[in-house]
């Protein structure tokens, strides 16, 4: 029976002979391997973080229920004021970036992902579903980050599920394959030396001696790019994307060479010239609703306190440079003023809050509210906005006020505010 399924290969399964590039080989497939050895992580580390970031003891990271896959939690962070900045801007980046290096490992591999018979032991089954993890799990990935960032929902399911569960199936895949690949890896990297190969016209370029994998070609063709062409190749593909999407988080001139992003480049002049996520029109926020009329209520403590802009604005006022990142990738700087939410606490008649929780106009939808930490509202630079850059808010930004907290994901500096609960 055994032998008939070795014998029988699958008709229209490419054969060892298809694949003729004399660049295959261990060696550049341990290059590959060894940036992603060095790049993912990161993806991961930070990926994981920027969930903690949004609050799960709140139940509003998502999916909220993850049952034993839960993180430990901590109290984010508020210092430095940059520290979601960074943890989803190089989730977000690298992530981007490490794609043409993604297509190049696979390129690399295609000959093994087409072996017959499958396995032909219980390590090589084990090996192989590993593999189906590890590719499944990034192409996955890959492709619900990418189609989240451009604010394109053509899947059914919610992005975040399927973003979290299938990082655990990619974390379980790449984990697995580390353990068995990574002699492999060492031995594939020491087998040439890369200065020598920086140094190789395509003319002189050979095939890498045959290996028991089956990377390297049976009947090599003559090569149509050398090594180094092949590397300056992904390498030249991960600098342009790179150089489209850099800028929606480093900002300035750069943020006009970011044309793979779908906010953020198009912004007005002024104060209030700068990425808007959704504009008051988008979030049926009603212009009456924010007029004279609108007031703030203030509750958690001994009696309801309500306070208009008017009294806001003679409140203590408080300025302070802060970053507002959103996690589809881009990021913006800002100076802000306006009342501090200690303040605001302290007017309500609550001592030491735990946590606050902040609503908006918005009748409902996921970004109706938010609630902070203890640590987010007592910090001093955590503060309901009533100007940004020395001029009112504009509607759009959050006109008549808005929260801005230091490393906060954007998404939870709720615009629009309407009531804020202290919780102790
Ligand atoms: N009420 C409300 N607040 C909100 C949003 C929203 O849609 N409604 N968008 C959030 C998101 S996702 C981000 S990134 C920031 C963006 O702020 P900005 O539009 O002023 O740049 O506001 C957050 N606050
Ligand atoms: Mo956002």
């Amino acid at each position: 029976m055994w032998e008939a399924v070795q014998r029988h290969r699958p008709p229209g399964l490419p054969g060892p002979r298809t694949w003729r590039s004399p660049l295959r080989g261990p060696w550049l497939t341990a290059v590959f391997g060894a940036v992603l050895l060095l790049a993912l992580p990161i993806v991961i580390v930070t990926g994981l973080l920027d969930y903690i970031a949004y609050g799960p003891q709140f139940g509003q990271a998502l999916p909220t229920d993850v049952g034993w896959l839960h993180l430990p939690y901590f109290d984010w962070p508020t210092r430095p004021s940059w520290l979601f900045r960074l943890t989803q801007g190089l989730h977000v980046g690298i992530g981007l970036i490490i794609i043409p290096v993604v297509l190049a490992k696979l390129w690399s591999v295609m000959p093994r992902l087409f072996t017959w018979p499958p396995a032909r032991s219980a390590a090589q089954v084990i090996e192989r579903l590993s593999l189906l993890l590890l590719v499944g799990g990034i192409v996955f990935e890959i492709a619900t980050g990418v189609l989240n960032i451009q604010y394109d929902y053509l899947f059914g399911f919610s992005f975040y599920t399927a973003h979290y569960y299938g990082a655990w199936v990619f974390i379980a895949g790449f984990l697995m394959h580390v353990a068995v690949k990574l002699p492999r890896m060492v031995a594939g990297l020491r087998s040439r030396s890369l200065r020598r190969e920086l140094r190789t016209s395509r003319s002189d370029t050979r095939p890498e001696p045959l290996d028991p994998d089956g990377l390297v070609a049976e009947d090599p063709a003559p090569a149509t790019i050398s090594r180094r062409g092949a590397l300056a190749l992904v390498g030249g593909g991960s600098l342009l994307v790179l150089v489209l999407t850099a800028g929606q988080t480093v900002g300035g001139v750069t943020r006009r060479a970011a044309l793979l992003v779908p906010r953020g480049r198009e912004v007005g002049p002024g104060p209030n010239g700068f990425p808007v996520n959704r504009t008051a029109a988008t979030a049926a926020i009603d212009p009456t609703a924010t007029g004279a009329a609108w007031q703030l209520t203030l509750t958690g403590g001994p009696r309801i306190v309500t306070v208009d802009r008017v009294t806001l604005a003679d409140m203590d006022q408080h300025t302070a440079s802060l970053p507002i990142a959103c996690v589809e990738g881009w990021s913006t700087t800002e100076t802000w003023t306006g009342v501090r939410l200690r303040d605001l606490a302290a007017r309500a008649g609550v001592r030491n809050p735990d946590s606050a929780h902040v609503v908006s106009l918005e009748s409902n939808g996921p970004f109706r509210a938010a609630t902070l930490q203890g640590n987010q509202v007592l910090h001093p630079d955590s503060l309901l906005a009533l100007r940004v850059n020395g001029a009112d808010l504009s509607l759009d930004h959050g006109y008549p006020a808005r929260v801005i907290v230091p490393a906060l994901p954007g998404v939870h500096n709720t615009k629009w505010v309407h009531s804020i609960e202290f919780r102790s």
